[in-house]
Protein backbone atom coordinates (compact mmCIF):
# COMPACT_ATOMS: atom_id res chain seq x y z
CA UNK A 1 0.00 0.00 0.00
CA UNK A 2 1.27 3.88 -0.63
CA UNK A 3 2.36 5.90 2.05
CA UNK A 4 -0.09 8.89 0.30
CA UNK A 5 -3.17 8.65 -1.16
CA UNK A 6 -4.80 11.59 -2.98
CA UNK A 7 -8.34 11.58 -4.20
CA UNK A 8 -8.44 13.46 -7.31
CA UNK A 9 -8.83 13.30 -11.25
CA UNK A 10 -6.98 14.44 -14.38
CA UNK A 11 -8.92 17.81 -15.18
CA UNK A 12 -8.94 19.04 -11.82
CA UNK A 13 -5.68 21.66 -11.46
CA UNK A 14 -6.74 21.56 -8.16
CA UNK A 15 -5.72 18.23 -7.89
CA UNK A 16 -2.88 18.61 -9.96
CA UNK A 17 -1.18 21.16 -8.02
CA UNK A 18 -1.01 18.11 -5.19
CA UNK A 19 -0.23 15.53 -7.42
CA UNK A 20 2.65 17.26 -9.11
CA UNK A 21 4.00 18.15 -5.47
CA UNK A 22 3.90 14.56 -4.67
CA UNK A 23 5.53 13.39 -7.88
CA UNK A 24 8.07 16.34 -6.96
CA UNK A 25 9.44 15.27 -3.83
CA UNK A 26 9.83 11.76 -4.71
CA UNK A 27 6.65 10.60 -2.84
CA UNK A 28 5.04 6.73 -2.85
CA UNK A 29 1.72 7.66 -3.19
CA UNK A 30 -1.47 6.97 -5.57
CA UNK A 31 -4.16 8.29 -6.83
CA UNK A 32 -7.74 7.89 -5.90
CA UNK A 33 -10.08 8.66 -9.19
CA UNK A 34 -12.81 11.11 -8.43
CA UNK A 35 -15.83 10.85 -10.43
CA UNK A 36 -16.66 14.51 -10.62
CA UNK A 37 -18.97 14.73 -13.99
CA UNK A 38 -21.03 12.43 -12.45
CA UNK A 39 -21.17 14.35 -9.42
CA UNK A 40 -19.36 12.60 -7.20
CA UNK A 41 -18.29 15.70 -5.22
CA UNK A 42 -21.70 16.48 -4.43
CA UNK A 43 -22.85 13.31 -3.32
CA UNK A 44 -24.10 12.95 0.27
CA UNK A 45 -21.22 10.31 0.63
CA UNK A 46 -18.19 12.05 -0.59
CA UNK A 47 -19.70 15.32 1.71
CA UNK A 48 -19.74 13.15 4.06
CA UNK A 49 -17.00 10.47 4.14
CA UNK A 50 -14.33 12.13 2.52
CA UNK A 51 -14.63 16.20 2.44
CA UNK A 52 -17.39 18.46 3.87
CA UNK A 53 -16.13 20.72 1.42
CA UNK A 54 -17.16 18.63 -1.28
CA UNK A 55 -14.22 19.18 -3.27
CA UNK A 56 -10.98 17.31 -4.88
CA UNK A 57 -8.10 17.28 -4.11
CA UNK A 58 -7.97 15.26 -0.80
CA UNK A 59 -4.84 14.11 0.60
CA UNK A 60 -4.63 11.04 2.92
CA UNK A 61 -2.09 10.20 4.85
CA UNK A 62 -1.25 8.50 8.24
CA UNK A 63 -4.71 8.97 9.19
CA UNK A 64 -4.68 12.60 8.14
CA UNK A 65 -7.00 13.15 5.93
CA UNK A 66 -6.58 17.23 4.46
CA UNK A 67 -7.78 19.19 2.04
CA UNK A 68 -7.40 22.43 0.38
CA UNK A 69 -4.68 22.28 -2.34
CA UNK A 70 -2.18 25.22 -0.21
CA UNK A 71 -2.53 22.98 3.25
CA UNK A 72 -1.93 19.97 1.03
CA UNK A 73 1.05 21.95 -0.26
CA UNK A 74 2.31 23.17 2.91
CA UNK A 75 1.94 19.64 4.78
CA UNK A 76 4.40 18.25 2.05
CA UNK A 77 6.45 21.19 1.86
CA UNK A 78 7.02 20.54 5.83
CA UNK A 79 7.02 16.84 5.34
CA UNK A 80 9.72 16.78 3.20
CA UNK A 81 11.70 19.89 3.55
CA UNK A 82 11.25 20.87 0.20
CA UNK A 83 9.63 24.03 -2.04
CA UNK A 84 9.75 25.92 1.21
CA UNK A 85 10.28 29.47 1.78
CA UNK A 86 13.82 30.61 2.60
CA UNK A 87 13.25 32.98 5.27
CA UNK A 88 9.99 34.02 7.87
CA UNK A 89 9.36 36.86 4.96
CA UNK A 90 9.34 34.31 1.92
CA UNK A 91 7.12 32.32 4.00
CA UNK A 92 4.38 35.29 4.01
CA UNK A 93 4.56 35.59 0.54
CA UNK A 94 4.25 32.02 0.04
CA UNK A 95 1.03 32.68 1.81
CA UNK A 96 0.36 35.41 -0.36
CA UNK A 97 0.57 34.25 -4.08
CA UNK A 98 -0.90 31.22 -2.65
CA UNK A 99 -4.03 32.77 -1.40
CA UNK A 100 -4.40 35.11 -4.93
CA UNK A 101 -3.91 32.31 -6.53
CA UNK A 102 -6.62 30.19 -5.08
CA UNK A 103 -9.24 33.35 -5.22
CA UNK A 104 -7.63 34.98 -8.60
CA UNK A 105 -5.63 32.90 -10.55
CA UNK A 106 -7.15 29.73 -10.40
CA UNK A 107 -10.45 30.10 -9.43
CA UNK A 108 -11.16 32.10 -13.06
CA UNK A 109 -8.66 30.19 -14.72
CA UNK A 110 -10.90 26.98 -13.97
CA UNK A 111 -14.70 28.42 -13.94
CA UNK A 112 -13.11 29.39 -17.47
CA UNK A 113 -11.78 26.60 -18.46
CA UNK A 114 -14.90 24.42 -17.22
CA UNK A 115 -17.70 26.99 -18.89
CA UNK A 116 -15.47 27.21 -22.14
CA UNK A 117 -14.59 23.41 -22.42
CA UNK A 118 -16.00 21.28 -20.35
CA UNK A 119 -19.74 22.00 -20.25
CA UNK A 120 -22.94 22.23 -22.49
CA UNK A 121 -25.20 25.13 -22.64
CA UNK A 122 -22.98 27.83 -21.03
CA UNK A 123 -23.81 31.33 -21.12
CA UNK A 124 -21.44 33.45 -22.96
CA UNK A 125 -21.75 36.72 -21.67
CA UNK A 126 -20.79 34.27 -18.08
CA UNK A 127 -17.75 33.17 -20.13
CA UNK A 128 -16.66 36.23 -21.35
CA UNK A 129 -16.78 37.69 -18.01
CA UNK A 130 -14.82 34.71 -16.65
CA UNK A 131 -12.62 34.95 -19.61
CA UNK A 132 -11.96 39.03 -18.83
CA UNK A 133 -11.10 38.09 -15.30
CA UNK A 134 -8.65 35.23 -16.57
CA UNK A 135 -6.79 37.24 -18.72
CA UNK A 136 -6.12 40.26 -16.58
CA UNK A 137 -4.93 37.76 -13.38
CA UNK A 138 -2.62 35.73 -15.69
CA UNK A 139 -1.39 39.35 -16.48
CA UNK A 140 -0.10 40.02 -13.02
CA UNK A 141 1.47 37.26 -13.03
CA UNK A 142 2.88 37.37 -16.25
CA UNK A 143 4.42 40.93 -15.18
CA UNK A 144 6.14 39.53 -11.55
CA UNK A 145 7.68 36.52 -13.53
CA UNK A 146 9.06 39.10 -16.33
CA UNK A 147 11.71 40.46 -12.65
CA UNK A 148 12.09 37.21 -11.58
CA UNK A 149 12.61 33.36 -12.57
CA UNK A 150 9.83 32.21 -9.54
CA UNK A 151 7.65 33.96 -7.55
CA UNK A 152 8.73 33.95 -4.35
CA UNK A 153 13.03 33.94 -3.64
CA UNK A 154 15.45 32.63 -6.11
CA UNK A 155 14.42 29.05 -5.85
CA UNK A 156 10.91 27.64 -6.63
CA UNK A 157 8.24 26.89 -4.06
CA UNK A 158 4.73 25.43 -3.31
CA UNK A 159 4.26 28.65 -4.64
CA UNK A 160 5.01 28.52 -8.23
CA UNK A 161 3.36 24.95 -7.67
CA UNK A 162 -0.08 26.30 -6.66
CA UNK A 163 -0.19 28.82 -9.44
CA UNK A 164 1.28 26.54 -12.22
CA UNK A 165 -2.20 24.34 -11.28
CA UNK A 166 -3.94 25.13 -14.62
CA UNK A 167 -1.18 26.37 -17.01
CA UNK A 168 -0.11 22.87 -18.48
CA UNK A 169 -4.00 21.71 -20.29
CA UNK A 170 -4.34 22.12 -24.05
CA UNK A 171 -4.77 25.86 -25.27
CA UNK A 172 -8.05 24.20 -26.76
CA UNK A 173 -9.41 23.84 -23.25
CA UNK A 174 -8.54 26.51 -21.72
CA UNK A 175 -8.52 29.09 -24.12
CA UNK A 176 -5.26 31.02 -23.89
CA UNK A 177 -2.44 31.43 -26.03
CA UNK A 178 -0.27 31.63 -23.11
CA UNK A 179 3.16 31.37 -25.09
CA UNK A 180 2.29 34.37 -26.99
CA UNK A 181 0.08 36.43 -24.68
CA UNK A 182 2.41 35.62 -20.86
CA UNK A 183 5.78 35.22 -22.28
CA UNK A 184 7.55 34.94 -19.32
CA UNK A 185 4.32 32.78 -17.75
CA UNK A 186 5.73 30.03 -20.55
CA UNK A 187 9.43 30.76 -19.64
CA UNK A 188 8.30 30.12 -16.14
CA UNK A 189 6.38 27.21 -17.12
CA UNK A 190 9.30 25.89 -18.90
CA UNK A 191 11.45 25.74 -15.62
CA UNK A 192 8.89 23.76 -13.65
CA UNK A 193 8.35 21.46 -16.42
CA UNK A 194 12.11 20.82 -16.37
CA UNK A 195 12.08 20.45 -12.51
CA UNK A 196 12.76 16.10 -12.07
CA UNK A 197 9.59 14.42 -11.15
CA UNK A 198 6.96 16.59 -13.57
CA UNK A 199 4.27 15.50 -15.15
CA UNK A 200 1.83 16.54 -17.39
CA UNK A 201 -1.70 16.25 -15.34
CA UNK A 202 -3.07 13.83 -17.87
CA UNK A 203 0.07 11.46 -17.24
CA UNK A 204 -0.41 12.27 -13.44
CA UNK A 205 -3.99 11.76 -12.66
CA UNK A 206 -6.77 9.33 -13.24
CA UNK A 207 -9.51 10.24 -15.74
CA UNK A 208 -13.13 10.18 -14.16
CA UNK A 209 -15.13 7.01 -15.59
CA UNK A 210 -17.58 9.37 -16.87
CA UNK A 211 -16.33 12.50 -19.38
CA UNK A 212 -17.40 15.54 -19.29
CA UNK A 213 -20.60 16.32 -21.04
CA UNK A 214 -18.85 18.90 -24.35
N1 LIG B 1 -9.61 25.94 -3.07
C1 LIG B 1 -9.74 24.53 -3.36
C2 LIG B 1 -10.52 24.37 -4.64
C3 LIG B 1 -10.84 22.91 -4.93
C4 LIG B 1 -11.83 22.76 -6.06
O1 LIG B 1 -12.56 23.69 -6.44
N2 LIG B 1 -11.87 21.56 -6.60
C5 LIG B 1 -12.80 21.27 -7.68
C6 LIG B 1 -12.11 20.41 -8.72
S1 LIG B 1 -10.80 21.28 -9.49
C7 LIG B 1 -13.95 20.48 -7.13
O2 LIG B 1 -13.75 19.42 -6.56
N3 LIG B 1 -15.18 20.99 -7.27
C8 LIG B 1 -16.31 20.27 -6.83
C9 LIG B 1 -17.62 20.90 -7.16
O3 LIG B 1 -17.63 22.08 -7.53
O4 LIG B 1 -18.63 20.21 -7.04
C10 LIG B 1 -8.36 23.87 -3.43
O5 LIG B 1 -7.40 24.61 -3.69
O6 LIG B 1 -8.25 22.66 -3.20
Amino acid sequence: MSEYKLHCFAQSGNSYKAALMLNLIGADWEPVGVDFFAGETRSPEFRGTINEMGEAPVLEHKGKRLSQSGVILTYLSRLSGKFKAQSEDDELEVLRWILFDNHKVTNFMATHRFMHSLMKGANPAVVEFLRGRALSNLKIVDGHLAKQDWLVGKAPTIADISVAGYIYYPAEEHGFDIEKDFPAVHAWRERIKALPGWKHPYDLMPQPKTAPQK
